[in-house]
């Protein structure tokens, strides 16, 4: 075994890569979390380092009013003429656009490089302001050839699903557009991505819905306008009519070609849980699988799905004594570091980070509500632990805590609290439309607040004792109908009205262990 899957784990869906000076840059969509469109970098395409965000400035990213799961959806990467270009869409808000970079891990004000300590979650990102393109739908793809730079893109017109037009990436104004592509079996067909090899042009797709049917499928022309013809052994890549397997619903690639002229795909795929029905909660994750070539056609690893354990090998060597699981430790006395996103907007006064740890100020919105103070990072692997210490005294109704979130309806709490006087812990879950608080106990002015989970089953603790314990199902894609996966950090609320303590995290730990056989 060279790499396993996923090489990127935990909730990075549409993922787009292209290579640069011997570099892969990698981007996911981001939903309405911010910052938007994480981006990432790596030598050998398994060991992935996060460089930061692609959308950091209001004028980048509007998503105040995003509903879960809408906001920023699938983008496109490309490296042309010595320029980052990646285009993406913002459903919630004014469309498609395009934003441009030098150096996708953006300028460092103190010099530091990317993904060094001293990034911040504000820090300055290179990455332009939009040129807004004006069209439907989702999914834009850019091809350049020469000085063409082709825009094509999911319509939302069943009878012509997948549109081109030639785009002027400074004015973002676009040429007539033309139907290119109608499905190869299913008119919702999305993910568009072209590239040129050996004089003849591909189109790669996704269709079948992001779940159990979803696919890769494949077509080529002479020129990147068409006609295309679809690949006889279409889907090239799908995990349709496997249920029992783990790996499920591959599909929304994007190819690269590598330093030695091998092809490869990064892709979305979900790992599921559980006995049947089974059910998948860190959201889509993102793939590697090596691409051939046969008769012109793309053969996706050898014609086999993809699993956990992938052979190379690999254009770079791997980092020695790094595997995909990780621990994370802080203080927060350097800032929040790339992993930490909020959900929406934050009031960055809210947030404030130094020697007494990161001091959060609830307002009054619960994590049921858009505006809730709470910062997340992802959870990357069914079995994890995710620790803070709080050092709290809450006033009556002030809360602060850990929160497990997969949206506004559907997340898990341990917190601290104040209740008939005395402060306490506590453990809330929320299911939809019902909310219950299932257990509680005393606790004093500092508090470790854990969170412990393995595939099936999170356990909520406070100074080591259990207090709750709640099924990863409820926080699944199966029940949310989500997007995006599951995300854990800490949270405070005044429940009404806004705090008057601030609540202090003085240390957060979050470690990832491999799984055992999760059937
Ligand atoms: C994305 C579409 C899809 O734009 O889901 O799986 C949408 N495919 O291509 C949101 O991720």
């Amino acid at each position: 075994m060279q790499y396993e899957n996923p090489v990127l784990p935990g909730f990075h869906p549409d993922p787009t890569i292209c290579r640069a000076d011997g570099t892969f840059y990698l981007a996911t969509s981001s939903f309405e979390y911010v910052p938007g469109v994480p981006l990432y970098r790596s030598e050998n395409l398994a060991d992935w380092e996060p460089i930061g965000h692609a959308l950091t400035r209001e004028s980048q990213l509007s998503v105040h009013d995003a509903g879960a799961s809408a906001g920023i959806y699938a983008p496109t990467l490309r490296h042309h003429d010595g320029t980052f270009y990646l285009v993406t869409t913002n459903v919630s808000g004014d469309g498609h656009f395009v934003v441009t970079a030098d150096d996708p891990a953006g300028v460092r004000a103190s010099g530091a490089s990317a993904g060094s300590e001293d990034d911040r979650i504000e820090s300055s990102s290179e990455w332009s302001d939009p040129t807004w393109v004006d069209a439907p739908g989702i999914d834009p793809d850019l091809f350049f050839e020469g000085d063409t730079c082709y825009f094509t893109y999911h319509s939302g017109d069943p009878e012509n699903p997948i549109r081109q037009a030639e785009l002027d990436v400074e004015t973002g104004e676009l040429g007539d557009a033309h139907t290119i592509w109608t499905g190869f079996r299913d008119p919702y067909v999305e993910a568009p991505h072209i590239y040129e090899r050996d004089g003849t042009y591909y189109l790669i797709l996704a269709e079948g819905g992001t779940h159990a049917g979803h696919m890769v499928v494949a077509a080529r022309a002479d020129d990147p306008t068409g006609p295309y013809e679809g690949c006889p052994d279409n889907p090239v890549l799908t995990h349709w009519g496997r249920p029992r397997e783990d790996i499920r619903a591959t599909g929304h690639a994007d190819f690269v070609q590598d330093g030695n002229g091998e092809w490869w795909l990064v892709c979305l795929g979900i790992r599921q849980v559980g006995p049947w029905p089974r059910f998948h909660h860190l959201g889509r994750e993102t793939f590697l699988a090596p691409v051939s070539w046969e008769d012109g056609w793309p053969v996706v690893n050898g014609g086999d799905p993809i699993t956990a354990e992938m052979d190379g090998p690999l254009p770079g060597e791997r980092r020695t004594g790094e595997t995909a699981l990780e621990r994370t430790d802080t203080t927060f006395a350097d800032g929040l570091g790339v992993e930490w996103q909020f959900r929406r907007h934050p009031d960055h006064e809210r947030y404030e980070t130094g020697p007494e740890g990161l001091r959060l100020h609830g307002g009054p919105e619960t994590l049921d509500e858009p505006g809730a103070t709470f910062v997340g990072r992802r959870q990357t692997a069914f079995d994890c632990r995710a620790e803070a210490t709080l050092a709290f005294d809450p006033g009556a109704g002030e809360e602060a805590g850990l929160a497990v979130v997969a949206d506004d309806r559907h997340q898990y709490q341990v917190g601290v609290t104040r209740h008939d006087g005395r402060r306490e812990a506590l453990v809330r879950l929320r299911i939809g439309d019902a909310t219950e608080v299932v257990g509680r106990a005393p606790v004093g002015a500092t508090t470790d607040l854990t969170v412990t989970a393995d595939a099936e089953t999170y356990r909520f603790l406070a100074d080591g004792e259990e207090l709750g314990s709640a099924a990863t199902r409820y926080v699944a894609t199966e029940v949310t109908a989500g997007f995006t996966g599951v995300v854990l950090g800490p949270y405070a609320t005044g429940r009404g009205t806004t705090c008057e303590t601030a609540a202090a995290v003085e240390r957060f730990v979050y470690e990832s262990r491999a799984s055992p056989d999760r059937r």
